[in-house]
């Protein structure tokens, strides 16, 4: 919603103070009442054509720990700058930088209606158009839209099913934002991820809002049309917080290696064993790989995810005798199946750190020698065989 957002914007930077940097300072702002040391609420202005409210203090509501925004005709539209209706958003004083953003909200269920939680930062506060969003449509309270701007290019909405009614009750969303991956969790379940491959990340600092709309305009098309039901509409609100990336925790490393399955003949038939593989670095010489298979004319598969511990373009190599097949993130990036004496191939693949990415490994040995092995490198990461603790079975 960025081109709808600007007009905001340059109101609040006339209302705001213009943070030079980020704060990087956790907070949990519990929403019992308005707190001026962290936050305000837009009074006094509307955005663009395609909002169908004007933003009023007087719209926000704290009630027993709960903050609600309210929309509602009163007033309208002579006290609602020009709008139909007035509503109520709320945003942090300061910009915040990379981190994780959350908040425990109940959205409002209708068509036209938007409850949003998400970063901002334009122009008008010195700084590229970045944005980070997650937007609960009324129209289906049961999916969340992600969402991000960098120097104002969006086109990266993804539409998540929560399996839930978000306008029923509360639950946790959250983002966390790093330079090099946002994730969207849903009461604390990564429910999507966005590494750059569709369009760079944002990088500017924003301000942490939330509020409640409806669409106007250009914008029905997205929101659907909004009819006033004749009484305010609310989206609740019990807690918002920051946590910044120095105070996260870093991603466990803590793989314990690929489900290995091993069949008996060299097409994956007859399959004798399932188990875990700490790593996939066999030589089984003239022999088998266990007792209850022969020592020729077998396959074995080995699935799970690798995490990797940089942001670089990975290099893959298997050694192997006899034929071997590696997808990364399902795509095929070793692909010689064909008897062989034991020889090193490599593919090539970039990879996001402290991402989980699917990983298969295909592999048979017809006659006499059998060789294994599965190994990485990278521009940080001399060649080694694929550890087990960055191993992930399925
Ligand atoms: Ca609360
Ligand atoms: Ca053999
Ligand atoms: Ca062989």
């Amino acid at each position: 919603m960025k081109a709808l957002l600007a007009t905001c914007i340059l109101l609040l930077g006339l209302t705001l103070p213009n943070q030079a940097s980020a704060a990087d300072v956790a907070f949990n702002e519990p929403l019992n009442a308005v707190n001026g040391n962290l936050f305000a609420a837009s009074d006094g202005w509307g955005n663009g054509a395609d909002f169908g409210v004007g933003w009023k203090a007087a719209n926000l509501e704290f009630n027993n720990g709960i903050m609600a925004t309210r929309l509602d005709n009163a007033g309208c539209p002579a006290g609602c700058s020009g709008k139909n209706y007035a509503s109520g958003e709320y945003s942090t004083l300061a910009k915040y930088g990379y981190g994780r953003v959350e908040a425990r909200m109940k959205t409002a269920k209708g068509a036209g209606l938007v409850t949003a939680l998400f970063t901002y930062s334009g122009p008008a506060t010195g700084t590229s158009n970045d944005e980070i969003d997650i937007e609960i449509l009324g129209k289906d309270t049961t999916k969340l839209e992600t969402n991000y701007f960098t120097n104002g290019v969006g086109q990266h909405s993804t539409i998540i099913d929560l399996g839930f009614d978000s306008s029923l009750a509360f639950h946790d969303y959250a983002f966390e934002w790093s330079p090099s991956f946002i994730k969207w969790y849903v009461d604390g379940i990564l429910v999507h991820t966005e590494n750059g491959s569709r369009g760079t990340l944002p990088s500017s600092p924003g301000y942490i809002m939330v509020n409640l709309w409806s669409g106007a305009g250009p914008a029905e098309v997205w929101t659907g049309p909004f009819v006033y039901p004749g009484a305010p509409v609310r989206a609740y609100y019990d807690w918002i917080k920051f946590t910044p990336a120095s105070d996260l925790p870093p991603p466990q490393v803590d793989g314990t290696g690929l489900t290995a399955k091993y069949y008996d003949n060299m097409d994956f038939t007859s399959l004798k064993a399932t188990r875990t593989d700490a790593t996939v670095n066999f030589d089984w010489g003239y022999g088998s790989p266990m007792t209850s298979m022969g020592a020729d004319t077998f396959s074995v598969r080995w699935t799970g995810k690798v995490m990797p511990q940089y942001t670089e373009t990975y290099t893959f190599y298997t050694s192997s005798d006899d034929g071997v097949r590696l997808w990364v993130n399902n795509q095929l990036i070793i692909n010689k199946w064909v008897d062989q004496a034991a020889t090193e191939w490599a593919g090539t693949i970039q990879l996001t750190a402290g991402q989980k990415y699917d990983i298969k490994l295909e592999y048979y040995d017809n006659t006499e020698d059998a060789v294994a092995k599965l190994s990485w490198s990278s521009a940080s990461r001399s060649k080694q065989i694929v550890p087990q603790n960055r191993l992930y079975p399925n």
